[in-house]
């Protein structure tokens, strides 16, 4: 603790120096990523506090830390005699910015790295501020001066992502980027986010812990495209493959003056949820400002027929993986002891010994019993409990293979169940099957689908506070925009090639929780006369545990939907399987029936 706070101090000076009477450290690195590399991880340095998001505001004497509800308990111990106050985030809780608003007079100054402040966020900071008459000054870094051994910018090599993966090339995609721009009236793109970059680049990296991309910038213009990478990280095979594809090369901290360097007239377009202030901020007077969701996000997320057979491939050995292990389990726990970690080391085992595999897509969720109704909860962070011969255990696990990346959620049953762990396991069945099996015209969009699964819990009361899917990247980002299930509003249609998970669930607290968890593809289905109707095919492999059905409560079409997919799952992974694991199947995949 005396460390931190010769820290907090070390910064409280800089900010004396500066006159700033507040500073904010938030939680984002220059890309807005949802993990971030090590070099951002500031607030974790400057607080102690090590959960994955949260925002210090700092004051030259205390201090608030604003953390979301998962973390509330946790950041309350890891800050305790820093004399920084935690305060909850959240739907009619206080913002960020309240103590500044709260504690200082106004006409003061509040600071910020302007690189980690997208341009949206600063727009959010600078009117609250305002309304209490304090300024907010994105300027420098002043973390940099404080923080001792900071980890240097990330270097892990970066690869090709062949195009057998990836369907189309960089020029291709360029061009599709382009026509995309044009038709939105601009000619010029500033790309941030680094999973738009790496798809678009056809390269992959291992800059952020579970997601392959590398620190970089793009910026497209009509004459010219340009990947801003720092020097030396790219060999010779990628710089010819670039080359090849009309990408130029240059210093990664040379964006912001190419960006003042656009000619007079450009059309910028950028996506403010993405793009920080430095580089925004960095267009000339004399463009046109064209704030809109990154075009990439959206071409990347229609994935043509190679990618979506590579998507299936993916699966394919996924759902390999977790079948192996739904029959392990069982077996292990009654040869001894088995704990939610040996699960996930069980898990990460089987997946990294397949084809194509580089890793996880994320932090596995192991939560047995009552963890499972925490729906971000992890055995990685303390509470790693033994499993015992009975109840639910929720298992959302998912991997990284080159020819795609994975996402499932799998409700284990250990033992026997009491009748409300069999009645939410199956309600959220239901709620599954009624998205999975829905058919809906073009222009559908995610909002409304989500409704699909939640009506059959909302009927009594219930719900999940959380989306009913998102969308997942190929080889990339397990949460891919630009369309997921969810309640808030969201105007772009699902469409043909997308890619995306069905995980309704039902969590009750103390108890225990129930998710079932599919990745589904949209595809045409047939054309009416009220337009060009679309479905999904389910392309996550992997029984779903038929004891744990209340057969009362399903109708036919949703014990249909789970034979079909049981009969589909078997014929896929059948051929696979060794003699024992087909034994398993054929059980586990047998029809259910009343
Ligand atoms: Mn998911």
């Amino acid at each position: 603790m005396a460390e931190v706070n010769q820290r907090l101090d070390a910064l409280r000076a800089l900010m004396a120096k500066a006159d700033l009477a507040g500073y904010v450290v938030p939680s984002s690195d220059p890309h807005m990523s949802e993990y971030v590399p090590a070099r951002f991880r500031g607030r974790t340095y400057m607080t102690g506090f090590t959960g994955s998001a949260g925002t210090l505001s700092l004051l030259a004497e205390g201090g608030t830390l604003y953390v979301d509800g998962r973390y509330i308990l946790q950041a309350a111990e890891q800050v305790e005699g820093t004399g920084l106050e935690v305060s909850l985030i959240g739907a009619g809780k206080p913002e960020p910015w309240d103590v500044f608003c709260r504690k200082l007079p106004r006409g003061s100054r509040v600071g910020c790295y302007a690189a980690t402040l997208s341009v949206n966020e600063q727009r959010r900071w600078k009117q609250a501020l305002a309304a209490c008459g304090i300024e907010l000054v994105p300027g420098e870094d002043l973390l940099d001066q404080v923080w001792e051994d900071r980890p240097a910018w990330p270097k892990t090599p970066i690869w090709i992502h062949e195009l057998t993966y990836a369907g189309r090339t960089t020029a291709q995609k360029l061009a599709e980027v382009r026509k995309a721009l044009e038709e939105k009236g601009a000619d010029t793109l500033i790309v941030s986010s680094l999973d738009d970059i790496a798809w678009l680049t056809n390269l992959r990296g291992g800059d952020v812990t579970d997601v392959p991309v590398f620190c970089a910038w793009v910026l497209v213009t009509p004459e010219k495209a340009t990947l801003f990478i720092h020097p030396d990280r790219l060999e010779a095979d990628a710089l010819a493959l670039l080359a090849e594809n009309g990408m130029d090369v240059a210093d990664y901290d040379a964006l912001p003056g190419a960006v003042a360097a656009l000619p007079q007239g450009a059309r910028v377009a950028y996506d403010p949820a993405c793009v920080n202030t430095l580089a925004a901020s960095a267009i000339p007077e004399g463009c046109t400002l064209c704030e809109m969701p990154n075009v990439t996000t959206y071409i990347k997320a229609c994935k043509d027929a190679v990618e979506l057979d590579n998507m299936r491939k993916a699966n394919l050995y996924d759902g390999l993986a977790m079948a192996q292990f739904s029959k392990w389990l069982p077996e292990a726990m009654a040869q001894g002891e088995v704990t939610e970690l040996d699960v996930c080391d069980k898990l990460i085992e089987l997946r990294t010994a397949l084809p194509d595999c580089v890793g996880v897509s994320f932090s596995t969720i192991c939560a047995y019993g009552p963890h499972g109704a925490q729906m971000h909860y992890s055995p990685y962070n303390g509470g790693n409990c033994v499993l015992e011969p009975h109840g639910l255990m929720v298992l959302d696990s998912g991997a990284q293979f080159r020819t795609g990346t994975t996402d499932i959620t799998r409700t284990v049953i250990l033992g026997e169940l009491t009748e409300q762990e069999r009645w939410d396991y199956t309600m959220a069945w239901k709620c599954h099957v009624a998205l999975a099996e829905a058919r809906f015209p073009y222009g559908t969009t995610g909002t409304q689908l989500d409704a699909l699964a939640r009506a059959n819990v909302w009927r009594y009361g219930l719900d999940y506070r959380c989306g009913t899917g998102h969308g997942v990247g190929l080889c990339l980002s397990v949460h891919e925009g630009p369309v997921g299930f969810r309640s808030s509003h969201n105007p772009i249609p699902v469409a043909e090639g997308m890619v995306l998970t069905i995980e309704p669930g039902i969590y009750r607290a103390e108890m225990h929780g129930v998710r079932h968890e599919n990745m589904v593809l949209v595809r045409h289905w047939q054309d009416t006369e009220y337009g060009r109707y679309l479905e999904f095919e389910p392309i996550t492999l992997c029984p779903i545990d038929k004891r744990g059905m209340d057969l009362a409560l399903l109708d036919d079409h949703e014990l249909d939907y789970l034979n079909h997919y049981h009969a589909l799952v078997y014929e896929k992974l059948a051929p696979l399987a060794d003699d024992a694991l087909r034994a398993w199947l054929e059980e586990a995949c047998a029809p259910l029936t009343r």
